[in-house]
């Protein structure tokens, strides 16, 4: 004999068995990594925390603002021509300036590849941060001098010494998932 409880009870799981790995599929691709901009009292220190970050396609990265003045901005000719270093299928992103603490900028990241970018008022300084989505390549698995043969890129600016220093290796980012600064 089937109880009325132990019905509801199977209609119960099976919508639970149906709904299970969905839900699961979409709390993974909605996760958000964060990654703080950081600066100390004086400006003398300043950076993205952390500096290498793996992501898998889908998730979102939201800088937020801990101190001092900054961007995140991608490595692509639409910024101030600076040289492409996102997977050419993937879409450029500028922050703009984010001055109060706690704002943030949201990117979420469905071409696989690695994508650089910097801080506009500090890239000078170093401030620069990579992310590898998915598995690694595109540009931003290439030299810095890549395009400096290419007639189509010669407007194109060279990353500045001290960020080109500053990157984690691509190997590392996607051994160790994260890299803290
Ligand atoms: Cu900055």
């Amino acid at each position: 004999m089937i109880t009325r409880r132990s019905c509801l009870k199977a209609g119960a799981l099976g919508v639970a068995g149906l709904f299970v790995p969905l839900t699961t599929f979409r709390s993974l691709a909605a996760q958000v990594v964060e990654v703080r901009m950081w600066g100390s009292h004086d400006g003398a220190k300043v950076g993205f925390d952390p500096i290498g970050l793996y992501v898998e396609p889908g998730q979102t990265v939201r800088w937020i603002l801990d101190s001092n003045v900054h961007t995140t901005t991608a490595y692509h000719p639409k910024n101030g021509k600076h040289s492409l270093r996102i997977p050419e299928a993937a879409t450029s992103w500028d922050s703009d300036y984010l001055v109060n603490p706690g704002e943030h900028f949201d990117v979420t990241l469905t071409v696989e590849g690695v994508y650089d970018y910097y801080c506009t008022p500090h890239e000078q300084g170093g401030m620069v941060g990579r992310i590898v989505c998915g598995h690694p390549g595109g540009p931003g698995t290439l030299p810095f001098d890549y395009f400096t043969k290419d007639p189509a890129a010669k407007e194109w600016l060279p990353v500045p010494v001290l960020a080109a220093h500053a990157f984690p290796k691509v190997e590392d980012i996607v051994t160790k998932k994260i890299i803290r600064l």
